[in-house]
């Protein structure tokens, strides 16, 4: 292998794609019947193609848009420069620097597989190093329906998980992704149930995974009160508590009494986060997220800011296909104080993948890090074209669990903190 080809930009095509999920319950609603992406292909003059895949609807479909146009000409080397070239077309209808951190994330892992095809080497060599050749993953429980409800003409849509709306459901659930993919940790997204209801499956986890590490996050569900409440109740049993309540000063009010560590993917989002998070000790650990931390290479830096300030650090997941995984799989390997296993949604939507299979393989609880050339998946095109077809014809544009909640129980109040 060698650069001394074209490494300049001819194309980056931006592919919006649907795909099916299950109704996963959350503080928010439920999950739709199917889930939206985008997935990039970075075009150089060389024909080298890198692959990216991004969280879907609208506003980010066109800032990936937009960012097609800036990054056409620049040297796929640049990562630094096509960031920032991004960043500032962004900025002008675009205030927010999390929101623009999604654009150049993607963009960057496109970047860095193609760099790691042009040298063939994965891309963990160009981060540094692989410290781990497997990346352990917890499961992720949802309480859940047996299955999406007929709906407006359409017929209801089951799935091989069932229902699982209680202690023993969450339990079966948690042994079926056990027994699937070998998981050793457990995370429940809660903020579904009252929180006794909650404390309740924890329990029942515990009792039925003893000494597994377990965590529970209901998306900012709870009060102040009721978090300390939750906190208190389920010390020595939960490894961390994710989120339990809403924004920095409401963590940190949390954190002074609480007996655990908490955690968080959304109090502590982008840079100016870190030291109003740090001074008031508002968290313990930061889930990280590539896709919207500005890529992999900031992922490894911001790793090295929560060792500086003795912050843990886990990772956080979205509804995602396997460019994510083998992204957030080669991440997480170049992390030497990854001190947790990683969210993944991979288990709920790995059916309708666009990567062809084989490379990536969740087993004992763990993904082997992909030794090919780049991110080392490949694109199936055929699934590419079936998942785009299936974005068009569904007519979905936005992620919406609140108002596809409301279609199925028309009296379903969003309330934030609801307990
Ligand atoms: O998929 O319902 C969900 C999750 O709640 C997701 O949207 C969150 O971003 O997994 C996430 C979390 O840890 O907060
Ligand atoms: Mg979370």
């Amino acid at each position: 292998m060698s650069t001394s080809g074209d490494t300049r930009i001819r194309e980056l095509v931006v592919t919006p794609i649907a795909f099916r999920d299950p109704p996963l319950l959350n503080s928010n609603g439920v999950h739709e019947p199917l889930a939206l992406r985008v997935i990039l292909q970075l075009v150089l003059e060389d024909g080298t193609v890198g692959l990216g895949e991004s969280p879907g609807g609208t506003a980010r479909l066109e800032r990936l848009k937009a960012a097609a146009k800036v990054v056409v000409g620049m040297d796929v080397f640049d990562t630094t420069a096509l960031s920032a070239a991004i960043d500032a077309a962004l900025l002008p209808t675009v205030p927010s620097s999390h929101e623009r951190g999604w654009t150049t994330s993607a963009v960057e892992v496109a970047c860095l597989d193609a760099q790691g095809r042009l040298l063939g080497r994965p891309v963990v060599d160009l981060l540094g190093g692989a410290v781990r050749d497997h990346v352990p993953f917890a499961a992720y429980l949802f309480y859940k329906w047996g299955e999406h409800p007929a709906l407006d003409g359409r017929a209801a849509v089951g799935d091989d998980w069932g229902e699982a709306l209680d202690p023993a459901g969450i339990v079966e659930q948690a042994r079926l992704m056990r027994q699937r993919y070998g998981f050793r940790s457990f995370k429940l997204k809660g903020g579904v149930f009252p929180p006794d209801e909650e404390i309740a499956a924890i329990r029942a986890l515990a009792e039925a995974f003893p000494g597994e590490p377990l965590r529970l996050d209901p998306n900012t569900a709870w009060t102040v009160e009721t978090s300390r409440y939750v906190a208190r109740e389920l010390d020595g049993v939960l490894e961390y508590l994710e989120d339990p309540t809403k924004g920095i000063p409401g963590m940190a009010e949390v954190a002074k009494n609480s007996p655990l560590p908490l955690a968080t993917n959304m109090c502590v989002i982008a840079w100016e986060h870190l030291r109003p998070a740090v001074e008031q000790d508002a968290i313990q650990v930061l889930l990280t997220d590539h896709h919207y931390w500005g890529g992999l290479r900031r992922t490894r830096e911001l790793a090295a800011v929560c060792e500086a300030f003795g912050l843990a650090l886990s990772m956080h997941s979205n509804s995602h296909l396997g460019i994510s995984l083998a992204a957030m799989t080669h991440v997480a390997a170049a992390i030497p104080n990854l001190d947790h296993s990683c969210d993944t949604h991979y288990p709920w939507n790995s059916a309708d993948d666009v990567i062809v299979p084989g490379v990536l393989e969740l087993r004992d609880g763990a993904v082997a890090v992909p030794s090919g050339p780049g991110l080392g998946v490949e694109l199936d095109h055929d699934a590419l074209g079936r998942l785009h077809r299936l974005y068009v014809d569904s007519g979905m544009r936005t992620r919406d669990d609140t108002g596809y909640m409301r279609r199925i129980q028309p009296d379903y109040e969003l309330r934030l903190p609801r307990w």
